[in-house]
């Protein structure tokens, strides 16, 4: 039993073996964000290596995913343990076109964890939406999650219709692709590489 099978079981799909594995890393006293970062966030990095290749197609891709999500079920309720408390309104969601939600769960998850409300609005979600739904639940942020260099610039155009409708909410963004100056580029009030940053940021921009 070890890290490396833990990421084998995702690559291939394998979620119960994923899931039963993370417990028992969990047990032998692995911290539970070194699992995600070195079992389960990297399976996906090497899945998404092996899709650019054409190693792994997207069915396989597909099933990996679910695999991964089996054991982060296992894994995320001890992550969320690991930060502390907060408080305020988060909006979040895929930008239009994107389809990715992994990474955007985990910030969810983590948010959830540290006691923000969270208001998941999903996958695809067009600018409108995050306009209205930041209104509606009087957000203080709206989090925005992108994965493809095709989507980011949706990003762009959720942060000129929330200047442009009047809401305050405050504009966040992460996802692979992504970057700091890219955010500073588009006037987004802020950017993290991880879902545990997601949390910092959220904290220190309430
Ligand atoms: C799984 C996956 C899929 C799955 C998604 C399943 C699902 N339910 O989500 C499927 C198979 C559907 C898929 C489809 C496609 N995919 Co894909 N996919 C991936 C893969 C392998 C993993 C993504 C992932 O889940 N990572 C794990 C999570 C935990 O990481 P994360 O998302 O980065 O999130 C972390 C941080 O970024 C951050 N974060 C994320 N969001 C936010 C938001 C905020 C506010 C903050 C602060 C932080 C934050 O916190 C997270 C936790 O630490 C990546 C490769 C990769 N290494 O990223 C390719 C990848 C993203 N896909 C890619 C592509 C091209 C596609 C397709 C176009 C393929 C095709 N030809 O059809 C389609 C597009 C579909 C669409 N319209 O969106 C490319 C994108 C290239 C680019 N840079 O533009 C990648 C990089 C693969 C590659 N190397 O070519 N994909």
């Amino acid at each position: 039993m070890s890290i490396n099978d833990i990421r084998q079981a995702v690559l291939v799909g394998d979620g119960a073996t994923a899931a039963r594995l993370a417990r028992e890393e969990l047990d032998a006293g692995t911290p539970a964000a070194d699992i995600m970062k070195d079992a389960l966030i990297s399976a996906m990095d090497e899945a998404g290596a092996k899709m650019a290749t054409g190693e792994l197609f997207i069915p396989e891709v597909l099933v990996a995913a679910e695999a991964m999500k089996a054991a982060m079920d296992v894994v995320s309720p001890l992550l969320v343990d690991q930060v502390g408390g907060g408080r305020g309104t988060v909006v979040l969601g895929t930008v239009e076109g994107d389809v990715h939600e992994i990474g955007k769960g985990l910030v969810r998850l983590m948010l959830d964890g540290a006691g923000f409300t969270v208001v998941d609005l999903g996958v695809d979600v067009p600018a409108g939406r995050f306009i209205d739904a930041a209104r509606e639940h009087e957000a203080d942020v709206v989090a925005m999650s992108s994965l493809m260099v095709t989507t980011m610039p949706k990003m762009k155009v959720v942060v000129d219709a929330l200047h442009e409708a009047g809401v305050s909410a405050k504009p966040i963004v992460g996802g692979a692709p992504l970057t700091q100056a890219y955010a500073d580029e588009i006037g987004a009030a802020g950017y993290a590489p991880d879902a545990g940053g997601a949390v910092r940021l959220v904290r220190d921009l309430l």
